[in-house]
């Protein structure tokens, strides 16, 4: 069962919008950029307002490029129009809410009518047949269920595709463990950080990860890195693939790696169109450029966005395996968890990065965030790997704090803690504590 791989869908597995050329991309992406402006001026106050401060109408929108004279959304307009302002259809039309926590402050509050469910499934089913998933597979769904767009989004589409889902939501990994063991699934969709979490039961428990039925996880909900990508195939001798998306533009599925290629998540465009722009100047940057990814939704009905700035920070690429549609680069980060240490801007991928290559560290890491004096001081608390003597655990830190001088330019604290101490994650991973 091990060592088997999943294989890419043929040209004929495909939705006809894969297989469409950019041009033919293009002119179905403004036909519904135009109907989505005209519906969400036409529904939504919020909208209303926007564009007549703008000095724009719906019928300015006469080219792709035409989406630069609209105004940007943000998470703070989701916020003032709290619980349901912002919806485009009156509320007996809406067949689900959707909400996501937020770090502070109110939820942000989506909804779907049942188009949406069905158009959000169908781009589930998508990027599940991009991970390799076919028909008849069974998937163990780890992602929670309830009010984050994980669980449910993901269950939906692995029903669209008509393979079997295991509704075993995010927790009770112990279980998690002995239903993989049991039902055999082919796929897990689930965190990265969760995954992790998962082999190490997997081993706790006396099973080889490696030994297990999984072929396949499709994984996100945060930021990971190629390094993480490469440590978790290792581990449970699968493919790991990134799955993209937020609740604001419709959860799971905005986009989603081929399993061919693994070179970043394909943007499903003919449901979304994304620009990247600077996020200081909100100038927008041209294809290839480092930026704040922002989106336009083109069918959703219930909850259209228009120009929603996501604050991931990540650069669009070509497409590969579907030349029609454009990639983008994995997430480094949000532009909310960089840490500017002492001037040096930092992300905890880049500190993961260094971290998975050294031997002697395991992936199980904390950064801390202190002021003991007037200059702030990050300490990156970390767990040795399993079996590794302590004066190679403590070798492992000297290079762990080279290589952050070297490569990043901070100058970081290291503290190496007994193995299993550090808190699991089981679902979205908190990796910064902000102490100051
Ligand atoms: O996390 C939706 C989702 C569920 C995506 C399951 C993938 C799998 P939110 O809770 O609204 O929705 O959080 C969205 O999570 O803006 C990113 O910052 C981050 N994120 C999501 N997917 C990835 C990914 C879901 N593949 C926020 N890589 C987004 C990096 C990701 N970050």
């Amino acid at each position: 069962m091990s060592g088997e791989r999943l294989h890419a869908p043929s040209p004929d597995e495909l939705d006809p919008e894969e297989r469409l050329s950019r041009d033919e991309l293009q002119a179905l992406q403004l036909q519904r950029l135009q109907w989505t402006v005209r519906h969400a001026y036409a529904n939504v106050p919020l909208y209303t307002c926007k564009l007549d401060e703008a000095g724009v109408h719906p019928d300015d929108i006469r080219t792709l490029d035409d989406v630069t004279l609209l105004p940007f959304t943000t998470k703070e307009d989701l916020r003032l129009t709290y619980p349901f302002g912002m919806f485009a259809v009156p509320m007996d039309q809406v067949a689900r809410i959707h909400a996501s926590s937020g770090t502070t402050g109110r939820p942000t509050v989506v909804g779907y009518t049942t188009t949406d469910l069905r158009n959000w499934a169908d781009l589930v089913a998508r990027s599940l047949r991009a991970s390799g998933v076919r028909p008849g597979m069974r998937v163990h769904n780890a992602y929670g269920y309830g009010l984050f767009t994980g669980g449910l989004g993901a269950h939906a589409g692995i029903e669209a595709l008509g393979a079997t889902v295991i509704p075993m939501s995010g927790g009770q990994t112990s279980k998690q463990v002995q239903l993989i063991h049991d039902f055999e699934p082919d796929a897990i969709m689930c965190t990265p950080s969760y995954l992790l979490t998962i082999a190490d039961a997997m081993a706790e428990a006396g099973l080889d990860p490696r030994a297990s039925s999984l072929k396949v996880g499709i994984l996100g909900a945060e930021p990971w890195t190629n390094a993480m990508r490469a440590e978790l195939e290792e581990r449970l001798d699968i493919d790991a693939v990134d799955i993209y998306g937020l609740s604001e533009v419709m959860g799971p599925g905005v986009g989603n790696e081929c399993i061919e290629t693994k070179d970043g998540p394909h943007l499903w465009e003919d449901h979304f169109l994304p620009e990247v722009i600077d996020p200081e100047t909100t100038r927008v940057r041209a294809d290839g450029e480092l930026g704040e990814l922002v989106f336009t939704t083109l069918t959703k009905e219930a909850f259209p966005v228009i120009r929603y700035r996501t604050r991931d920070l990540t650069r669009l690429l070509p497409g590969s395996a579907r030349p029609g549609m454009r990639r983008m680069e994995k997430i480094t980060g949000r532009d909310d968890d960089m840490i500017i240490l002492r001037g040096v801007n930092l992300f905890p991928t880049q500190i993961e990065e260094i971290v998975l290559g050294i031997d002697d560290l395991s992936p199980h890491f904390v950064l801390e965030l202190t002021r003991p004096s007037r200059m702030d001081e990050l300490t990156v608390r970390i767990e040795p790997a399993e079996g590794a003597d302590p004066s190679a655990g403590e070798r492992a830190c000297t290079l762990l704090i080279e290589r952050v001088k070297d490569r990043i330019g901070s100058t970081v604290a290291v503290a190496l803690v007994e193995p299993g101490t550090l808190e699991r994650s089981a679902g979205k991973l908190k990796r910064v504590y902000d102490l100051r």
